[in-house]
């Protein structure tokens, strides 16, 4: 007899690809910061489409890419509950096979932005295959699901038309807020600087490092692009450090020996939330 007649009734048949765009998008999306949400009301409304650690994978096709999200946090639950309020239901309509990662500082030392999310791309490559990193601000969330976070041919800069800059670029070599960067992209920059210690510059020394390896910024256009950041002030242990934009300079000599490969952490622990994996790591920052 043939392979076919051999098969048992209850084969599931392959799946085929996901299309290249999504079907469900809705486009523009109301996004407002003033109502109060609670954790177990985002894990009641999603959590059933989700596996332990804040994981979908679409049930009807294979997901076109493996996309890691990484956020690096420290103290901004409120921040938190929003985002995931938001994003997990965009997320599944935009058909992505991804998981959350919201990598914590421990301590009370400096903030490290940059470093948090080169922590984050080692742990992520531990327990999956992934070959999309998107990198998150906690506090920004878009305002058009049609904005993909996947990656493209180039880094993709995605944040382009935020709130607090009137809906515009701030400068062009912008590249702060949300970015992705495939596996290759990133390593063809060796990752992220770990020394760009408190608020500002690490963005833009990525943004450097970038164009140094002969790559351009992709980005959606500014109403795809639009994006609300939830209003705050400046965290305590993350000042502006007067000697990162003097670094900015440096980056074509620096960004071979400060990146993935001198990157130096440990982690504390992993709890692995139905809406998120939470890592806890130390860094090693200065108080
Ligand atoms: C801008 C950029 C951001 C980064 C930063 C400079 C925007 C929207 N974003 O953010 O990408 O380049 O400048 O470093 O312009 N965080 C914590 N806890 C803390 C401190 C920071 O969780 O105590 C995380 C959190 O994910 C936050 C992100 O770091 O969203 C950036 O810090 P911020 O929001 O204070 O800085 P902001 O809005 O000026
Ligand atoms: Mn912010």
């Amino acid at each position: 007899s043939s392979e076919k007649t051999r098969m048992p009734p209850s084969t599931p048949k392959t799946l085929g690809p996901c299309p290249d765009t999504p079907p469900n998008l809705v486009g523009p999306l109301h996004v407002e910061f003033n109502s109060n949400r609670t954790l177990d009301y985002v894990r009641k409304e999603f959590g059933s489409l989700l596996q332990e650690g804040g994981r979908y994978m679409p049930p009807d096709c294979i997901a076109q890419q493996k996309v890691a999200i990484i956020i690096a946090f420290r103290n901004r639950y409120e921040h938190l509950k929003h985002w995931l309020y938001y994003l997990h239901p965009i997320l599944i309509r935009q058909q992505l096979d991804y998981r959350v990662y919201i990598i914590n500082q421990d301590g009370e030392g400096v903030f490290n932005r940059a470093k948090l999310m080169n922590a984050g791309y080692v742990e992520a490559l531990k327990e999956y295959d992934y070959e999309c990193f998107v990198f998150s601000d906690i506090d920004l969330v878009p305002m058009d699901d049609r904005n993909l976070y996947r990656c493209f041919d180039n880094p993709r800069h995605l944040a382009v038309a935020m709130d607090k800059f009137n809906f515009h670029l701030p400068y062009n070599g912008y590249f702060g807020g949300v970015s992705s960067l495939s596996k290759s992209q990133y390593l063809k920059i060796n990752g992220f600087p770990n020394s760009f210690w408190g608020w500002g510059g690490e963005d833009d020394d990525i943004y450097n490092r970038i164009l140094h390896r002969g790559m351009s910024i992709s980005r959606p256009d500014s109403v795809i692009g639009k994006y609300r950041m939830v209003k705050h002030e400046r965290d305590r242990h993350n000042e502006p450090n007067p000697n990162n934009p003097g670094k900015l300079s440096q980056t074509k000599w620096t960004m071979d020996k400060d990146g993935i490969n001198s990157l130096k952490y440990s982690v504390k622990s992993i709890v692995r939330d139905r809406l998120y994996t939470f890592i806890t790591v130390d860094i090693d920052a200065p108080l």
